[in-house]
């Protein structure tokens, strides 16, 4: 019986390319370049610092990663400017189908374990509205290792007490995909960009810029071995999915 469904946050549940517009505002004409450096970098920093034992929380990924991309411009912004823009990754807009999909899902332990800090994630949840719809919001701080390593999935079970094979773990991300069926997960991929989308869209292309490399390295299943239970082109089609699995219900309040 699964006991509680648990998201990704960032790119599953939240649009990382939503912070586009604030780096366009900012900087001109480097607005798609900026954008996905930074979400690379953001996430490569996670796995280097997990692997060097050297844990900053997400935040602080966060700025180094923006420190890195607009240096590859030769770019020094002044301290209020480059506030504003990384300020941008707590406003972050939920994907058009979230908060239905949630609002179709009440009645069930819904939860959401993110590599985002603890401060991160409650200003992202606060600042979408979204926060009503979770029983828990789990930072990886806890543990102080980011996923996909496995020590971050075992959150779940210490703070919702529901065993690996009792959880449905939702998220896009090819890696966090990955490490959470390996961790024990039954997991549910929302594949936001299709394999075929993304071959015709290189096919169209004359050069290939940083969006669609993005795409490719970050939005398609990983090919390892370790392969999700389920795959859905979007949240829309998550209740319809957790009707035919065997979910216990929470208790309502009076
Ligand atoms: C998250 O932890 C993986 O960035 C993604 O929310």
């Amino acid at each position: 019986m699964i006991k509680a469904i648990v998201f990704d946050a960032y790119g599953t549940l939240y649009d990382v390319q939503s912070v586009g517009e604030v780096i366009e505002a900012a900087f001109p004409e480097r607005g798609e370049y900026i954008t996905q450096v930074w979400r690379l970098k953001q996430l490569e920093y996670s796995w280097l610092r997990s692997m060097m034992g050297e844990f900053e929380d997400f935040w602080a990924v966060t700025r180094e990663a923006l420190h890195y991309t607009l240096g590859t411009l030769g770019l020094r912004p002044e301290e209020a400017l480059f506030e504003r823009v990384a300020e941008a990754y707590n406003r972050l807009l939920p994907y058009p189908d979230a908060e239905a999909a949630l609002t179709a899902l009440a009645g069930r332990r819904l939860a959401i374990l993110s590599n985002g800090s603890n401060d991160m994630l409650s200003a992202l949840v606060r600042n979408s509205g979204l926060d009503q719809h979770f029983h828990a919001v789990m930072s990886v701080d806890a543990k102080r290792v980011y996923k996909p390593d496995m020590r971050s999935y075992e959150i779940v079970e210490e703070k919702l007490g529901a065993k690996p094979d009792e959880v449905l773990f939702v998220s896009s991300n090819g890696f966090d995909v990955a490490g959470a069926k390996r961790f024990g997960f039954h997991v549910a991929r929302i594949e936001r960009v299709p394999a075929a989308a993304l071959k015709d869209e290189i096919a169209g292309a004359a050069t290939i810029g940083p969006l669609t490399m993005f795409k490719a390295l970050r939005l398609q299943e990983e090919a390892m071995s370790q392969r999700p239970d389920f795959v859905i082109s979007s949240l829309s089609l998550l209740p319809g999915l957790i009707d035919g699995l065997d979910v216990e219900p929470i208790a309502r309040s009076a």
